[in-house]
């Protein structure tokens, strides 16, 4: 009993169990001799060797319930987790810099009262030049510049199909931006195959030059800053008349002349004009009653300017110590 008492663990009650209840114990032993001796002794013998084994039995049972309720309280005390530790933070992804730029743009111009209107990248010669006023010989529709499926058949050069798209649904007043992906024959250090291009369209009642350049201007101190400014310089587009190239302040030397801006103290943003009257003769707008403009820019070359990017690759790269940066 003293050893069974005494164990502390349980390894030390079993080896006291062993000790005095195993197969070779005193008390185990005298009771399989029992057999042998005289038989008046036998009962006696028999019944105290069962009293003493039960009460063995009985001891080891209450020790082995105690030392195994302590053990526990232990496991638990060592084992015990801080459930209110912060967890392990999952590498989490964002937005790809072209992704935030584009809605950065939607939200100015939505601000302006502008709807987004999407449509296919793969288009009709009749969507992506004919409406758009492309005569026949001009360069773009050559295979040289454009992605052909068949005769009929091209990857959009630009996403102004889509404001055709959306004047033959709707009469005017029309005021829509299109954003989306743009496919052109091109792959240099300053072109891909692929970009990306938001493009809008105002159509309404007495609109002039006068709202477009208003307009570009809210959108570039929007984008680039409050202190910019913009200049419209003449240009050519098929779809515009008259048409122009927009450049917006330099936002690194403020118009003094640096190198970002080649000494101007300007830098292009982007193109736009007056919608020409036989684009709306395409879509059944009379010209006599609607004006409109129309402009366009480069997703990647807005980015690259507002963010310092010096190469147009790194885009579309994925390499993740760039795409992290923004
Ligand atoms: C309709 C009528 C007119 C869209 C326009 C531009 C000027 C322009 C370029 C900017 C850089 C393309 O991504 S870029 O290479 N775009 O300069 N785009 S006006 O004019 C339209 C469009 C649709 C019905």
């Amino acid at each position: 009993m003293q050893a069974v008492e005494g164990a502390t663990d349980l390894a030390a009650l079993e080896e006291a169990r062993v000790r005095f209840l195993g197969r070779k114990a005193h008390l185990t032993v005298l009771l399989r001799s029992i057999p042998e001796l005289p038989a008046q002794e036998r009962p006696a013998v028999g019944r105290f060797g069962n009293v003493v084994k039960k009460e063995l039995e009985g001891a080891i049972a209450a020790r082995r319930d105690v030392l195994e309720r302590e053990e526990l309280v232990h496991a638990l005390e060592r084992d015990r987790i801080d459930v209110t530790l912060p967890g392990r933070a999952l590498p989490l992804g964002h937005l790809h810099l072209i992704t935030s730029t584009q809605r950065e743009i939607e939200d100015i111009f939505m601000g302006m009262g502008y709807e987004v209107a999407e449509g296919p990248e793969v288009e009709t010669d009749y969507y992506n030049f004919e409406a758009l006023n492309h005569p026949p010989d001009h360069p773009a529709r050559s295979l040289h510049d454009t992605f052909f499926v068949n005769d009929l058949v091209l990857l959009r050069t630009h996403t102004s199909p889509v404001q055709v798209r959306t004047m033959e649904k709707q009469q005017p007043p029309v005021y829509v931006i299109v954003p989306g992906k743009a496919y052109r024959r091109d792959n240099d250090a300053t072109h891909t195959p692929m970009f990306h291009q938001v493009e809008g369209l105002v159509v309404d009642h007495g609109i002039t030059l006068a709202d477009l350049k208003g307009t570009l201007e809210t959108f570039a101190k929007a984008m680039f800053g409050e202190e910019r400014s913009v200049r419209l310089r003449p240009h050519f587009f098929p779809f515009t008349e008259p048409s122009v190239e927009v450049d917006v302040s330099c936002m690194i030397c403020e118009g003094a002349g640096c190198r970002l801006c080649k000494r101007s103290g300007w830098l292009e943003i982007l193109g736009a004009g007056m919608v020409d009257p036989n684009v709306f003769d395409f879509v059944d707008y009379d010209p006599e009653e609607y004006t409109g403009f129309a402009f366009g820019m480069g997703i990647e070359r807005i980015a690259m300017l507002k963010h310092g990017v010096t190469d147009l690759r790194l885009f579309y790269e994925n390499d993740l110590r760039f795409i992290t940066q923004f």
